[in-house]
């Protein structure tokens, strides 16, 4: 594999974490890369030696210079139908992603996760589980850490990826012991042109595993061709929930396994997160103990339906990290049942061309006061009466305050990603950590 990769032309297109983890594993095999990418400036362009490398081309990317090579590794923030990549693929030149070089060179067991929500829950989730089964287990992929980097890690002994729907798009060879999708709903429709296109980049991730898990409540993560599947859903005996003495449990191969009030998650979503999680890391050697322990004592992860503080009764939570419609459906229905009050949630960003509508339902019912900002903001306040509109994440913030009364909560569950606006989705959770903070003490 190694000589095959030596004797090849390859550019690196993107630098951002994942190219940069790219460059450094290929030039670990002795390989000098030409780098590629479309912004005059990338960030980390700085680490990059400029004799250790076959020429850096910033600013666009250039399709003869890209025609000459054997392979092109691509970024997954950059799309295969860019027409550069498009020219140089239709010359015949191979193209990859970081997770494809990873799968061809990985010699230890893979769990693949992927989903339109619950990702990175589940992936640290099994992570634990492994871990605390006495099995090495590292996390990588779209979570944060590139597969091209946590390959160097020494005594390893199951990697679990979190994969995004742009990373399976530029992979093939990924061979896994246990791989799920934990739902589809609309996400990335400015990259994707249909809902059948984006689920069938999802469907990939069934390619080549052992086991296939899905979701028994969404037919669009039903496996298209897998050898062996497993469905979860809560409503299942087998892998679900059940009644044991008037109290409700998780079930895991039809036994029994904890009551749900001792998870350290909440809500319905977490539930099922915790039983996909639960059957991916027993095919990888967990055990029950291990699951258990897990279960209790998962911290959960910032911005997911995050408890930012309470005071005068009022509560304040951060779940900047749902980026589409879907996070926030499930959210809203994981919370809404612990309120004493109303509900006020601050929502909007850009919406990545769904349809925002699909929230009305849940707005009408739900929602008793919405406060909207950002680019798609105007399109979810059109869809109940007596929306705030405002123009920053502070102003969002003092309207609450204005408006909460002891037994609310605001919630800051956006359903839109956050590039209009914030750097990332961790800024604009910290940023509004930050102003309620201000704001209420
Ligand atoms: N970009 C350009 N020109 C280029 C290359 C990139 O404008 O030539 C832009 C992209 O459009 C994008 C940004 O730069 O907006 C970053 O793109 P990238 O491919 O360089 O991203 P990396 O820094 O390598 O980070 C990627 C994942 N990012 C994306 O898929 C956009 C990270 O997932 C992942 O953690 C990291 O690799 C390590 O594996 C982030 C993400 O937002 C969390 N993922 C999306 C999501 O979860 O919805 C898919
Ligand atoms: P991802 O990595 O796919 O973005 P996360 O685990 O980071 O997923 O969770 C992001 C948001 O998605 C959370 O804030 C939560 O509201 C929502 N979420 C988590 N799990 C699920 C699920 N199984 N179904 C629907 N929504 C979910």
């Amino acid at each position: 594999m190694m000589q095959s990769l030596a004797k090849k032309r390859i550019a690196v297109v993107g630098l951002g974490l994942s190219g940069l983890a790219t460059v450094r594993f290929l030039q670990s095999l002795g390989i000098k890369p030409v780098l590629m990418d479309s912004r005059i400036k990338p960030a980390a362009i700085e680490q990059i030696a400029p004799d250790k490398v076959d020429g850096i081309y910033l600013g666009q990317l250039d399709a003869n210079r890209l025609a000459k090579m054997d392979m092109i590794v691509l970024s997954p923030g950059l799309a295969p139908s860019h027409p550069a990549i498009r020219f140089a693929v239709a010359q015949g030149v191979e193209l990859v992603g970081d997770v494809e070089l990873f799968a061809r060179f990985c010699q230890k067991p893979i769990i693949a996760i992927t989903g339109s929500n619950g990702k990175s829950t589940v992936t640290k989730l099994v992570e634990a589980m492994l871990q605390q089964s006495g099995i090495k287990a590292l996390a990588a992929g779209n979570i944060g850490l590139p597969v091209l980097d946590a390959i160097k890690q020494q005594d390893i002994d199951v990697f679990v990826l979190e994969l995004s729907s742009f990373q399976l798009d530029t992979t093939k060879s990924l061979h896994s012991v246990a791989s799920c999708l934990l739902n589809v709903s609309a996400d990335h429709l400015d990259r994707y042109s249909t809902m059948a296109a984006y689920a069938a980049s999802k469907q990939k991730v069934f390619q080549q595993t052992e086991l296939a898990v899905f979701n028994l409540d969404d037919a669009a993560t039903s496996p298209q061709d897998a050898k062996k599947t497993l469905g979860v859903c809560l409503a299942n005996a087998s892998y679900g929930l059940v009644q044991v003495q008037g109290e409700t449990w998780l079930s895991l191969a039809g036994e029994a396994l904890m009551p749900v009030a001792k998870m350290s998650l909440f809500g319905a979503h977490n539930q099922f997160n915790a039983l996909v999680a639960a059957a991916l890391a027993l095919t990888a050697g967990a055990n029950r103990a291990g699951i258990i322990a897990a279960l209790q004592h998962f911290t959960p992860l910032a911005h997911r339906c995050e408890l930012v503080l309470k005071h005068n009764d009022i509560t304040w939570v951060n779940d900047s990290k749902a980026t589409n419609i879907g996070a926030t459906l499930a959210a809203i229905a994981g919370l809404k049942p612990g309120i004493k009050g109303n509900l006020i949630l601050i929502a909007g960003g850009d919406g990545k061309g769904a349809d925002m509508s699909e929230l009305q339902p849940i707005l009408q019912r739900d929602v008793q006061q919405l406060i909207t900002l950002g680019k798609d903001g105007p399109a979810i306040a059109a869809l109940i009466n007596n929306s705030i509109e405002v123009e920053s994440l502070a102003e969002a913030v003092a309207a609450a305050a204005k408006i909460a009364k002891p037994g609310d909560m605001v919630l800051l569950s956006p359903a839109c990603a956050s590039l209009d606006m914030f750097a990332s989705y961790a800024e604009r959770g910290d940023l509004f950590c930050q102003a309620v903070k201000t704001e209420v003490l």
